[in-house]
């Protein structure tokens, strides 16, 4: 099945798993990729604002090759490229006017990625105030949406399905204390056709259970599972057990 049918599949709400391939040691990757097949978790995203080691190949391989749950790069800036992944989220930061972050860092990766033919899932990557400057943020240099900006989120949004990104991503930034509003994850989802991932300060399973009945079809974890994978299972059950 091709990964976007996944991300399209209506039978449950998903869970990814963000692994930031700079942080954990290959004994820790392979602790969290056994919690995650054994709790049946839909995706691993791995990716970050700013690698500062030669890690994110190494990383890809380390997870394929001891699980079969798919793995999306989910980069932070063009470098972040390997043939390795099942595919590839094209962010383009549609909450931002940094023309760069829009169309520019793509114009430089295109012929890799075309070169390599993993699956591109173009992506309009929205980033939401949480509260502090983050990574993102900063890296981006661009201004997030204000976090109670509902009509700008849902605008946004809508302005990215119409141009043809095949998934919208609400992101508060890593280790978020603020997560996105389940108000603007609301009207954002009544606004839109295809599937609404939400990441970003997510820290308890009731939490991630709220965001997925207010409307995301995909949560996305990482520092939580840094801190603690025992709880992983938890958190999956929780979000599977969401009612569409
Ligand atoms: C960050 O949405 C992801 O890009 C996950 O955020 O690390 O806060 O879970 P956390």
């Amino acid at each position: 099945m091709a990964i976007y049918e996944r991300f399209q599949d209506k039978t449950r709400k998903k869970l990814a798993v963000l692994i930031d391939p700079d942080k954990p040691t290959d004994a820790q990757v392979l602790s969290i990729v056994a919690k995650a097949n054994a709790a049946d978790v839909d995706f691993f995203f791995v990716g970050g604002s700013l690698l500062t080691t030669d890690s994110l190949e190494h990383c890809i391989r380390l997870i394929k090759a001891n699980s079969d749950i798919p793995v999306l790069i989910f980069p932070g800036n063009s470098l972040q490229i390997s043939k390795y992944c099942d595919g590839f989220l094209l962010l383009s930061l549609i909450s931002g006017r940094n023309a760069e972050m829009l169309i520019g860092r793509h114009v430089v990766a295109a012929p890799y990625l075309k070169l390599f033919g993993n699956e591109i899932i173009p992506t309009g990557y929205m980033l939401i105030d949480s509260g502090r400057m983050t990574s993102v943020s900063y890296m981006s240099d661009t201004t997030p949406i204000p976090h109670d900006k509902d009509d700008i989120a849902m605008c946004t949004a809508m302005a990215g399905e119409m141009l043809g990104l095949k998934l919208i991503y609400l992101e508060g930034g890593s280790g978020a204390t603020n997560p996105v509003s389940n108000s603007m994850i609301s009207k954002v989802k009544q606004m839109i056709n295809v599937p609404l991932i939400v990441g970003g300060g997510i820290s308890t399973p009731e939490m991630a259970a709220e965001k997925a009945k207010a409307g995301a079809d995909i949560i996305c974890i990482g520092t939580k599972f840094e801190q603690d994978p025992e709880m992983l299972q938890r958190f999956a059950d929780m979000i599977h057990s969401v009612k569409q």
